[in-house]
């Protein structure tokens, strides 16, 4: 057997957590061989209802769960975790503006940051949910000064999988059958659902489907597909995000299939034109637990126009939560060269391979 990876999960009570920490212990995110210890993590007004998730949890008797612990702060949450999933965030509250959520939520990124700084496995990989998860997964990486922004990503694997379902669905396919759809941008209604590399059975799915279905259903339809789903449950997305994190993790720790393209919210270092220092969703490609953008793919005019659209919105995010991002993490953000290091595995019961050793180091180049 193998030894227990540390995952700690922000908003442990919340109703994505309630879908997905039972898929993280069925080894659903890490591989059905690999044990799991569940930091878990709340409010400390939530701490009952957590415990309540947790004796769930333990009712289920997994055998990949290895321990459960609960935590009411994120300083002894994240204590030497291998992975952080920080799905916890503010609501937006009757009456308050979009500014007000992300000054809110800015505050609880940073602190987070600051927390995976100082306290998580210095390989930690980080995916942020809460929402806005672009702007907050910036906060938090440029609050880590002395971990690298490539550790840090935002999920827009749901925006994705919608794209894929809504195309499969529109072409009478299984999901199975369709490969390489893109989400660039923002997670928020200005993203881009990139159809143009995408394939159906193997065949370019511009071809088999109509450029009007394309610009004016789909793309709105894949960019509003949250609200429309709470308009019908009356309640947000949560099973649906809880299957993006974990295809999200999974792709990243454990690789892609074979030159299949995967969408990921990952630091801007200029590829494709999109302004460095922002968290944009980019097509990647994953493999040994590293990701790296996908060059070349053709952007026309049309998608220039979309991407122009998000990175904008996001430059203006970026602009709201300024004064939360410290300065000495800018160059780092803005030149991603300088901060890639190599990075070995830590336990926290010190038996991992020595900090010394130059040959046990793993290169974090992307
Ligand atoms: P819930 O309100 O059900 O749960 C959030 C939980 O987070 C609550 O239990 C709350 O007590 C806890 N929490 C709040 N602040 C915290 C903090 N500082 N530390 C630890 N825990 C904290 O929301 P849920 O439906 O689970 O959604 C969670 C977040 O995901 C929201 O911000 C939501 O907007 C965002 N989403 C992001 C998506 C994405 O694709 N990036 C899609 C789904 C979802 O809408």
């Amino acid at each position: 057997m193998r030894r227990p990876v540390r995952i700690a999960v922000t908003g442990a009570a919340g109703a994505i957590s309630y879908n997905l920490l039972f898929k993280i212990a069925a080894g659903e995110m890490m591989g059905k061989d690999q044990p799991v210890i569940l930091q878990l993590i709340e409010i400390p007004d939530a701490m009952n209802a957590l415990r309540g998730v947790a004796m769930e949890l333990e009712d289920c008797a997994y055998p990949l769960l290895h321990t459960i612990t609960l935590h009411d702060n994120v300083e002894e949450g994240f204590s030497n975790c291998h992975y952080a999933l920080l799905v916890g965030a503010r609501p937006r509250g009757p009456g308050m503006e979009r500014r007000d959520l992300m000054e809110v939520n800015a505050e609880i990124f940073s602190r987070q940051g600051k927390a995976l700084n100082d306290f998580a496995n210095r390989d930690v990989k980080v995916l942020v949910t809460g929402n806005p998860a672009n702007t907050n997964a910036l906060i938090a990486s440029r609050n880590a000064p002395d971990l690298s922004p490539s550790q840090f990503t935002c999920l827009t694997r749901l925006d994705h999988n919608r794209a894929k379902g809504m195309l499969a669905s529109q072409c009478g396919v299984t999901a199975r059958d369709i490969k390489n759809i893109v989400i660039w941008g923002n997670h928020s209604p200005t993203q881009y659902p990139d159809l143009h590399h995408a394939t159906v059975f193997g065949q370019p799915a511009m071809g088999q489907i109509d450029t009007s279905w394309y610009r004016d259903e789909f793309i709105p339809r894949v960019q509003q597909r949250g609200s429309e789903i709470i308009n019908a449950r009356g309640l947000s997305s949560a099973a649906s995000a809880a299957q993006a994190i974990v295809d999200q993790m999974n792709n990243w720790c454990l690789g892609t299939e074979p030159g299949e393209i995967v969408s990921m919210g990952i630091l801007s270092d200029g590829s494709y034109g999109i302004q460095k220092g922002i968290f944009f969703s980019f097509p990647v490609r994953c493999n040994y637990g590293r990701y790296q953008i996908v060059q070349g793919l053709d952007v026309g005019e049309f998608s220039r126009q979309k991407l122009t659209a998000t990175e904008l919105e996001l430059l203006e995010e970026k602009g709201v939560v300024e004064s939360l991002l410290p300065e000495e993490t800018e160059e780092s953000h803005t030149n991603l060269s300088i901060c890639l290091k190599s990075g070995v595995t830590l336990y926290a019961d010190g038996t991992g391979p020595s900090q010394e050793s130059k040959f046990m180091s793993n290169n974090r180049v992307l």
